[in-house]
């Protein structure tokens, strides 16, 4: 028999579908998974033919966050060191999402709890199926929120909410998230995929190294000054104003005609 593949991946004209695939455990990482996410995610931002992705889970969940059975520690034994884990794992995983050149979709069709909540919120745009649940799980079993978390949470929906939610581990529907700014929007299970896969497919028609300065300007702006950041964008303004999209994009609006963007 086949060996599963623990991420399904897909190049479907510019877009690169991927799915977490443990279902049986709610799609929780253990280290092929990382590692799959990883290569995959590597090879995308090095390929010019993938200009979108578009990350989702197999079966009824996202992710479950780690794969609690990986560690057993009803055993005893000496303590794990967990910010290894993070250093070698989580950590490199998080700071790809948000260094990759393309626009990363996240589509959450069920439950995302722990460092998978975390790994959602950390893609460029994400849509949640109305009956998917974000879950700080961390509380529950006496960790802290990681994957970006506690940096990511405070700035989209403020303090208040994101230290109750980090703290009660009380699972947020997804129409509220939407509410708060967590995520982009959320819409019937049933539309999930469409919506998700018609966003990235017209992202991966957009002018690519554009969206990827926006990307990073706006992911920059959180940690520096006004003043900073309006050099930032002006250096960035200057790359994108000698890319070829742009003199499409102003040749196709002075044509009244849509622009044809190759991502260069
Ligand atoms: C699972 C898991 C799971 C294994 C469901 N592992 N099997 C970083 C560094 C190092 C270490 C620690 O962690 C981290 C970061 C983290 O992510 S910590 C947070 C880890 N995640 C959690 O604490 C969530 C644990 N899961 C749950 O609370 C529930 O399963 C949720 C709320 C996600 C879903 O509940 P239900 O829809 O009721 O599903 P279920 O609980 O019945 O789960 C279905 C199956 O999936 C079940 O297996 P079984 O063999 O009984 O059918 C679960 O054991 C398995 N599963 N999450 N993280």
């Amino acid at each position: 028999m086949a060996e599963t593949k623990p991420v399904l991946a897909e190049l479907k004209d510019g877009t690169l579908h991927l799915s977490l695939n443990r279902p049986e455990r709610l799609n929780a990482f253990n280290e092929d998974m990382h590692l799959a996410l990883r290569e995959h995610l590597s090879e995308a931002d090095g390929n010019s033919n993938v200009r979108a992705l578009l990350l989702t889970g197999s079966g009824r969940a996202f992710c479950a966050g780690q794969d609690l059975s990986d560690r057993d520690m009803r055993s005893g034994g000496p303590a794990p060191d967990l910010g290894n884990t993070l250093e070698t794992l989580y950590n490199p995983l998080v700071r790809q999402i948000r260094s990759l050149g393309k626009p990363v979709i996240c589509a959450v069709n069920g439950v995302a709890a722990g460092a998978g909540a975390n790994i959602a919120l950390a893609c460029d745009i994400v849509v949640a199926a109305r009956s998917a649940r974000f879950i700080q799980a961390f509380s529950k079993i006496g960790l802290v929120p990681d994957s970006g978390g506690t940096w990511l949470l405070p700035r989209l929906i403020g303090e208040a909410r994101a230290k109750a939610l980090a703290m009660t581990a009380e699972p947020l529907d997804a129409e509220t998230a939407a509410d708060w700014g967590l995520i982009w929007k959320s819409v019937p299970d049933e539309d999930l995929l469409n919506v998700a896969s018609s966003l990235a497919n017209g992202l991966s028609t957009g002018p690519t190294k554009g969206l990827a300065l926006t990307k990073q300007l706006m992911q920059d702006a959180a940690n520096q000054s006004l003043d900073t950041h309006l050099d930032a964008e002006r250096d960035a303004q200057r790359l994108a104003g000698r890319t070829t999209d742009y003199r499409e994009g102003v040749a196709a609006f002075l044509d009244k005609r849509p622009a044809r963007f190759t991502g260069s």
